[in-house]
């Protein structure tokens, strides 16, 4: 066939093919999230999954088992693509039963010590014979165990899971699982890219309930619903009235209120002389608030705090401590149950010259003096978000203090929601850190859980990536970033390649290259973006917006907020040397930390310029020198942002158009970021390098 032919023909089979796939996907929003339950495309498969799902059996008449039930009917019906009958209990073989022990349909399974060892939110998925005829079983000692259960069965549907002797055992490893949002009361949302809130300056319903069913799939338990930059009117009670509203929508799915409180408010809202932690009258202040508080609310989690932070009120504009701070406040919800989550994220600049000390040497020193229900809510590391940074000091550092652990959803320092950076690879590197606080093997999930130093309250919150964006996160693919984090919250032990193919599957569909393309493109990422910003450990090259390149930022306001006081370029070299015989941060680490990221030879490449200060001549690991390495760095960051684009080019017409070319379009900003970010850095660093001093 001459060769113009050949092409034509190639040209017309691949429109056929990519037409015959397109009629088979719809156009999508994507507010449907990882909750589409698009039929399966395997009839045979639909065929066995029917066998296992004659009819929906749900004794526990609540409405967290209303709930539970309209889930169920809702997932399995847009999965088989039939209407999945509901009964009150099993009559034939393959019924699907949701309950307690509290239902004599699950107490005569005989499964009570089981259930009683997983808890309120522990589960299991069994195939069971239930009165009579097989049926598979979910089963919990509490609501929460039930509803996470049903969202697991409908999982292993959605992901092709077979439920044939299907037995499951489920719990938590994490109690506390909130997201954090920085949503004001005017409904803009500080590091919001997704639009406006929902839930601020009115709620928006529809949304909330969607939100609730999605972070409820996950096991997210909690959620703060307003900026920690707290607003003290939030703390008013037409406000308060308002957060018990949105309580009362998100209690069925088990998810609890927590508020920010702004420490000032004993003064700007109760009219007192003082904010004082120690004085009689602020302490009875904290007292009738929380009271009035859980009056409306009566499962209310507790308060977060930023104080004496970013020019936020607090203790010790009083001379008094983190703990007297966090204390006063803690004494006031301890009666309810309620907990304060005292944030870890501050600098003050007389503390240390560096920055990344500052909040070890302020908090290590009052480990032991917080109330038992404070937690120091702590940063994965210990400058603000970047897209690679040790793990904080502090982990592993405060055994006497729960540790809250704080990651950032949404994308702040990670090019927003213009740019694909799927986060847990990163979250799990932070996880799986090895603090060597009781020698090896003390990894920072195991600080996070409770389990390396016995502590029994636990907790993580995510900063939420969600607004009012039609696909709630800005970007199709950063929905991914909040579907990982409910998923290490409940097992820090997942893998980050296991929950991106979950995601894909429900998300995208589960062809095989599909979701081989999607993993391969997600699981690449967060590289991508580091080689291409900020490699070999450089940190903060950004201004204000921290989004765009900024190597040259020289802040005035505060020299912290500036590039150039983190990677010190000049003719002698570039890093910030925390050695030794630099700021000492390294002493903030536990043998055999500290020795290793001593030597640049024994510090990883990836944190090189975080730990040291280097010359350009440097010898790499690589037997390149550290310019060199550096160019390559940007230079490869540039084409492997190219190659995300062009393997996505290849789904054409296997997914849904709209969702599609969403994603490209999004794609090829991150392709042109990347070059913008290669060509200031390299250029800037060069004229740095060359500069005579
Ligand atoms: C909520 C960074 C962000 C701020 C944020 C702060 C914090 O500095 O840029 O927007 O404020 O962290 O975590 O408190």
């Amino acid at each position: 066939m001459p060769r113009t032919f050949r092409c034509l023909a190639v040209r017309l089979t691949l429109t056929v093919a990519a037409l015959a796939a397109g009629a088979a996907v719809s156009a999508e929003t994507g507010h449907d999230l990882w909750l589409r339950y698009a039929p399966l495309a395997d009839g045979a498969a639909r065929a066995a999954y029917r066998q296992s799902a004659s009819a929906i059996v749900v004794p526990l008449a609540t409405p967290t088992g209303e709930i539970v039930a309209s889930e169920l009917k809702r997932g399995l019906t847009g999965l088989l693509g039939a209407e999945i009958p509901r009964a009150d209990r099993p009559s034939s073989a393959g019924a699907i039963v949701a309950g307690t022990p509290a239902s004599p349909l699950i107490a005569a399974l005989g499964w009570t010590e089981t259930l009683a060892r997983l808890g309120d939110e522990g589960y299991v998925i069994r195939a069971a014979t239930v009165g009579g005829v097989p049926a598979t079983v979910i089963a919990s000692k509490g609501e929460a165990g039930v509803l996470y259960g049903a969202f697991h069965l409908l999982r292993l549907i959605q992901t092709g899971e077979p439920l044939l002797r299907v037995d499951i055992a489920e719990r938590p490893r994490i109690a506390r699982r909130l997201l954090n949002h920085w949503d004001n009361l005017d409904g803009s949302i500080e590091r919001g890219y997704a639009g406006r809130s929902f839930w601020w300056p009115d709620r928006v319903d529809a949304r909330v309930v969607d939100y609730a069913r999605a972070n409820a799939s996950i096991g997210i338990n909690g959620t703060v619903i307003n900026s920690v930059n707290a607003n003290p009117q939030s703390l008013t009670a037409p406000l308060l009235e308002k957060a018990a509203a949105i309580a009362a929508m998100l209690r069925p799915y088990r998810i609890r209120v927590y508020l920010a409180a702004n420490f000032s408010a004993p003064r700007t809202i109760g009219g007192l002389a003082t904010n004082d932690p120690l004085d009689p009258g602020v302490a009875r202040w904290w007292r009738a608030k929380a009271d009035e508080i859980y009056r409306l609310i009566p499962d209310f989690g507790g308060f977060v705090v930023k104080a004496n932070s970013e020019g936020q009120p607090g203790p010790q504009d009083y001379g008094r401590t983190h703990a007297d701070g966090a204390n006063v406040l803690a004494d006031a919800l301890a009666p309810h149950g309620g907990v304060v989550m005292w944030r870890a994220f501050v600098y003050n600049a007389d503390v240390d010259p560096d920055r990344v000390k500052r909040a070890y040497a302020e908090f290590v020193p009052l480990d032991g003096k917080f109330r038992a229900n404070v937690f120091a809510q702590v940063k994965n590391g210990p400058l603000d978000f970047q897209p690679r940074e040790p793990f904080h000091p502090m982990f592993g550092a405060m055994p006497k203090t729960p540790l809250m652990a704080e990651l950032q959803i949404t994308q702040e320092y990670l090019g927003q929601s213009n740019h694909l950076v799927y986060l847990a690879p990163m979250w799990k590197e932070f996880l799986d850190a090895d603090t060597f606080a009781k020698g090896p093997g003390s990894p920072v999930a195991r600080v996070v859980d409770g389990s390396l130093e016995g502590k029994s309250d636990t907790g993580i919150a995510g900063v939420a990536n969600t607004g009012l964006d039609a696909n709630w996160t800005g970007h199709d693919l950063a929905q991914a970033n909040w579907y990982a984090f409910g998923r290490l919250a409940w097992d820090p032990g997942l893998g980050a390649g296991a929950i991106a193919d979950e995601w894909i599957r429900m998300t995208w569909g589960d062809a095989p290259d599909v979701v081989a393309t999607i993993r391969s493109i997600l699981l690449d990422s967060r590289e991508a973006y580091v080689h291409y910003t900020m490699p070999l450990g450089l940190h903060h090259l950004i201004g204000g917006d921290h989004y765009a390149p900024m190597p040259e930022n020289t802040d005035s306001r505060r020299a912290d907020w500036s590039a150039t006081f983190y990677h010190r370029a000049d003719a002698s070299g570039i890093g910030y040397d925390r050695t030794r015989a630099g700021s000492g941060g390294v002493e903030q680490y536990q043998a055999p930390l500290r020795e290793w990221w001593s030597h640049p030879a024994s510090t990883p490449d990836d944190l090189l310029l975080w730990f040291h200060h280097l010359p350009w001549d440097y010898r790499m690991k690589s037997g390149r020198t550290l310019w060199d390495e550096l160019v390559l760095s940007y230079g490869r960051g540039v084409d492997e942002a190219k190659g995300l684009e062009l393997r996505w080019a290849t789904l054409r017409g296997r997914i849904d158009e709209a969702r599609y070319q969403a994603v490209l379009a999004k794609l090829r900003r991150q392709s042109d970021d990347a070059k913008a970010w290669r060509d200031k850095c390299v250029a800037y660093f060069e004229a740095a390098r060359t500069r005579r001093p």
